[in-house]
């Protein structure tokens, strides 16, 4: 019998899904919800290549967007996980020819980038997904003994960090915070705001830090056209740029306020992939890009993101969901890229946890001040504490086989 499928097709042998419970440092409070513990999801990945841990970015609730670690973890068991253990090597061979051709970096990831063609068939999802994907391009990656930022065409060894700042219960307790993160070193404040805590609360910050300091707000969808006249004022105070104050599908109300106001409009929760970012661009929604890439479904939706914006001269900066430091491993290896001019939500991991499932991400001295060093080992870089992931399971592990 002949077949199309060389022998040394790589598969994916098992998905082990584990459920953690991290408690934050202090409470984190956005225009929908406070937590004060991370949720999330891990997945460990082992094929025939080795193994590879990603993190999923949805929050506990589906607040941030449709997402939620439970809605992830039961589509990955029901139909993401079964459909990539069956699929036959000669299925994830024809997934690879069609990544060829889509672009350079995705082949020479055959197995990841086979990932996303194969769990196409399920509408949205892209935060389940991507963890898959990243959890497989990091067993790959380790593989070929190459790291993500020499993989994704990194161009610095270290990166920028920016700090998102949540609301607080009061004013004080706000500058409190911020002259912390100042005193710390990051280069950048990015302020949540919602009705009742904006123009207030930004002048004060923007007091406290100067002309010069790198500032930024966020609303997380919390306003509507009503409030164009109010986020115009926020002009005032010399913003980096004003993130997602309208709903996910809302691009017309965004141009509306780009025309009516100096401070750049920046979208997140509404960029799902390369086509969406685009278009909002042309529609005049946004000028600068939050990439996040658990919402567009990984890495690898993420750099042609990062490519579409920089052929549109459009700037872009890393965001983050709390990452562990899976996560912000990656991360870290994507704001590395050319396009990623403005810092980006890539704090060290004690701006959320006491303590990480790998090495914490530590920020620089000297030189380095205000920023975090691109990981260069093999995959992520990092290494997952077992005993840890273990420790603070909210759930028992789910191994998912072929
Ligand atoms: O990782 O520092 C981080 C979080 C940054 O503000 C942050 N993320 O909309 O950009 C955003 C939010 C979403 C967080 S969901 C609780
Ligand atoms: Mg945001």
């Amino acid at each position: 019998m002949t077949s199309t499928a060389p022998a040394t097709a790589p598969r994916i042998e098992a998905i082990e899904l584990h459920r953690i419970e991290v408690p934050l440092v202090r409470p984190f409070e956005t225009s929908f919800g406070r937590e004060t513990v991370r949720e999330a999801l891990l997945v460990h990945v082992r094929t025939d290549l080795g193994d590879g841990w990603g993190e999923c970015v949805a929050g506990r609730d589906p607040f941030y967007s449709a997402e939620y670690v439970g809605g992830a973890a039961s589509v990955i068991e029901r139909y993401l996980a079964p459909a990539l253990l069956g699929a036959t090597a000669d299925g994830a061979t024809r997934a690879v020819r069609g990544a060829e051709s889509a672009d350079a970096r995705s082949a020479g990831v055959p197995l990841a980038a086979s990932v996303a063609p194969a769990l196409a068939f399920v509408a949205g999802h892209r935060m389940a997904k991507g963890a898959i994907e990243a959890a497989v391009l990091d067993a790959e990656l380790r593989a070929q003994g190459r790291s993500m930022g020499e993989a994704f065409g990194a161009v610095r060894d270290w990166v920028d960090c920016g700090v998102s700042v949540g609301i607080a219960p009061t004013l004080e307790e706000l500058l409190d915070e911020v002259t912390g993160y100042v005193e710390e070193g990051y280069r950048r404040i990015k302020l949540k705001i919602k009705p009742g805590w904006d123009v207030v609360p930004v002048g004060a910050v923007r007091e406290l830090l100067g002309r010069d300091g790198l500032l930024q707000v966020d609303a997380n969808t919390a306003y509507t056209a009503d409030d164009i006249p109010l986020l115009a004022s926020l002009d005032a105070f010399g913003l980096l740029l004003i993130e997602q104050p309208f709903a996910e599908e809302d691009l017309a109300t965004h141009a509306l306020l780009a025309s009516a106001c100096e401070t750049p409009v920046c979208l997140d929760e509404s960029i799902l992939d390369a086509a969406t970012a685009v278009d909002a661009i042309e529609r005049g929604a946004t000028s600068v890009v939050n990439i996040k890439p658990g919402r567009m479904g990984g890495y690898l939706e993420a750099l042609r993101v990062h490519d579409a914006c920089r052929a549109l001269d459009v700037p872009v900066w890393c965001g983050g969901m709390l990452e562990t430091g899976i996560g912000r491993a990656a991360n870290v290896a994507l704001a590395a890229l050319p396009g990623f001019v403005l810092p980006g939500d890539t704090s060290a991991s004690s701006r959320y946890y006491a303590d990480d499932v790998t090495d914490p991400f530590v920020l620089g001295t000297g030189e380095h001040r205000g920023q975090l060093r691109v990981p260069d080992a093999p995959g992520t870089g990092v290494a997952v504490r077992d005993d840890l992931v273990r420790e603070w399971a909210s759930a028992p592990p789910i191994t998912l086989t072929r």
